[in-house]
């Protein structure tokens, strides 16, 4: 495996909550753990997805999925994402990398390389994304050699990792989306989340919706989920920690919710405790959110989402992953060639696999017949994200 540059070896902690933050790490870890969400992703041969996982799913808003990546594929990812940081920019704002190479993304017009301030909530009680990160989280001090910003998030990814094209194929995850959404479902949007050890910032909490919420046939499915497909694993330190449940019961007042926690531990959240290759499946109307990476470990989300297509088709919307536009049949249409792209990719890399069939794009799968020249092609697709 490659391994990731790290920039720090020290570390800090929570200071005066460091007690208050180890013990809820534990509570949490353990109600996590006695959870019936998670287990490996069961798909019978008739490409049925067991009933157990959908029921769990539905009930608490997320979904461990065991093992679902091959070593192999997770040695391919690796790979891409030590490229990828590689060829970020040296800061916010740069064109080049730090070998003076035109940096990952510099050229482009869609976002590609977002920066934190180590330890830092940038978003918390801001107007930021419609304003959906309602309080701040603990922010904490950095060690004294942190870099003053660190990478956070790679958008658009499918266009710089042909790995992470192929996983966006990945069969049974495709098959799990459409039992979900029905067979016709559509993107949402990607991101790789890089919590950095020592350094990583807190994502306050949130639920990723910003547009059906007062719709009257409303309901858990409506704003979509994402996976989350874990390089190296993440637990209750470094992890996303999710409110189980909280998916199903509308818009949520979480500025309430936290003062009443008297802090930024919500009482009722439980992290996401996965190894290396497992998938969670998180639903964007879960409360969510993660808390500065103190630990000395890496976390690698490898995340994609995916949509009902009717939570989308027609709608106007956007302004927070991509410009705000109608969502046309034809606009649609265009941004779900990444699926195809994907399937086709990973024909490729993993040739005795059964690829999946995404049903509004079969008829035509020889135009996207894959080969690397073709990454060109994707640049700015992210233009297209679906953000609802
Ligand atoms: O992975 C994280 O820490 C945050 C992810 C998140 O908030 C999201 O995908 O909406």
């Amino acid at each position: 495996m490659t391994a990731l540059p790290r920039h720090t070896s020290s570390r800090s902690d929570y200071g005066e909550h460091e007690q208050d933050i180890v013990r809820y790490r534990e509570e949490g870890t353990r109600r996590a753990l006695a959870m019936r969400n998670r287990g490996p992703l069961l798909i019978d041969s008739k490409g049925n997805v067991h009933q157990d996982i959908l029921d769990a799913y539905r009930e608490f808003g997320f979904y461990v999925l065991q093992d679902v990546i091959s070593d192999t594929e997770l040695a391919d990812l690796e790979t891409d994402v030590a490229d990828m940081l590689d060829r970020a920019p040296t800061h916010r704002g740069s064109k080049l990398d730090r070998h003076g190479r035109p940096a990952l993304g510099a050229e482009n017009e869609a976002r590609s390389v977002s920066f934190v301030k180590p330890l830092s909530d940038p978003v918390g009680g801001t107007k930021a994304a419609y304003g959906r990160h309602q309080a701040k989280m603990i922010e904490l001090n950095p060690p004294e050699d942190a870099p003053d910003e660190i990478v956070q998030i790679i958008s658009g990814g499918l266009q710089f990792s042909e790995a992470y094209l192929r996983l966006y194929g990945h069969p049974g995850l495709l098959t799990l989306a459409a039992a979900i959404h029905g067979g016709d479902f559509t993107p949402f949007h990607e991101a790789i989340w890089i919590k950095q050890p020592g350094l990583g910032g807190s994502v306050a909490w949130h639920q990723d919706g910003f547009t059906h919420w007062e719709s009257p046939d409303m309901d858990e499915n409506t704003h979509g989920f994402n996976y989350m497909v874990q390089l190296y694993g993440c637990d209750a330190e470094n992890g996303l920690w999710v409110v189980p449940g909280s998916h199903a019961r509308g818009k949520l007042d979480i500025k309430q919710m936290v003062a009443d926690a008297g802090s930024d531990r919500l009482p009722t959240a439980v992290p996401l405790i996965c190894n290396p290759g497992d998938v969670a499946i998180t639903n964007r109307q879960a409360i969510h959110g993660s808390f500065a990476n103190t630990s000395d470990q890496f976390r690698v989300s490898m995340t994609y989402g995916f949509h009902r297509r009717r939570s989308v088709l027609n709608v106007r919307s956007g302004g927070v992953h991509s410009p705000v536009t109608d969502y046309t049949d034809e606009y649609i249409q265009s941004r779900s060639r990444l699926i195809q792209f994907g399937i086709e990719a990973r024909k490729l890399r993993f040739p005795t696999e059964k690829p999946y069939l995404y049903e509004p794009l079969a008829s035509d799968a020889q135009e996207f017949e894959w080969s690397s020249d073709r990454l060109a092609e994707l640049r700015d697709y992210n233009l297209q994200d679906l953000g609802i």
